[in-house]
């Protein structure tokens, strides 16, 4: 405990470090925070081989129940419903198409974010494109993560927009009781350090340098179900 202390001590001065969400295709801002109602920023960081986005079919999991859609430079969004009226889609398009693929989109919906902390949420998306010439692209953003397989970024079929569900967490420490092993700790990108027993992680080099040469501390690199963490953002 008296190592945990000292080294809370550094971190008290160290200063917040953000890893950047990487949007190099269709991609989703993440993390969520479980039972929250939060706006999702949907990016679209190019359109087709130069030809610009004129359309984006977003599908929503049935684990969404809440949404609204944010209106955008695509105007106001249509929302596909169910037989029930739950909304499987939102769609957005525009009949503007520009001649070049030049512009960053952003298109954005409100949500409550399921309440399944450490859970991941995926939102199909596809993306249509128009060239100057009228010809029609559309890419299927879809793959889900296949186990044990590591994340393609330029090749393989182009992956769904992921969520990453967190449990509510307040600037400072927080307690968590971890329900799914977790064997992925970049979840925990943007915290200063996480905290199992006597085993610690962060993604800063130096705080991971730190935890490396304190004696006493081990190098957390998974987390079982069911253990109790605590984790400082
Ligand atoms: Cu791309």
């Amino acid at each position: 405990m008296l190592v945990r202390v000292r080294l809370a001590a550094l971190l008290g001065s160290a200063v917040l470090w953000f890893a950047p969400t990487a949007f190099a295709h269709v991609g989703v801002s993440s993390p969520g925070y479980a039972g929250q109602n939060q706006v999702l920023t949907f990016s679209i960081g190019h359109g087709c081989e130069g030809a610009d986005t004129f359309r984006l079919e977003v599908t929503i999991p049935k684990e969404v129940t809440s949404l609204r859609a944010v209106p955008n430079v695509f105007g106001e969004a249509e929302l596909k419903k169910d037989a029930a009226g739950v909304v499987t889609s939102v769609v957005w398009s525009k009949s503007n198409v520009r001649p070049a693929d030049d512009q960053y989109y952003q298109l954005a919906i409100r949500i409550k974010v399921p309440d399944a902390p450490f859970t991941t949420v995926y939102f199909p998306a596809k993306q249509s494109c128009r060239a100057a010439d009228g010809k029609e692209t559309v890419v299927d953003w879809a793959a889900l993560p296949v186990a044990g397989a590591e994340p393609t970024d330029e090749e393989g079929p182009p992956p769904a927009p992921a969520l990453v569900v967190l449990p509510v967490r307040t600037t400072g420490w927080n307690k968590y009781t971890v329900k799914n092993k977790l064997t992925d700790l970049t979840v925990f990108a943007d915290a200063q350090i996480v905290w199992s027993g006597d085993a610690a992680y962060s993604s800063n080099a130096a705080t991971a340098a730190l935890i490396e040469n304190e004696e006493g501390v081990t190098k957390l690199t998974e987390i079982a179900a069911g253990a109790e963490i605590w984790v400082k953002y």
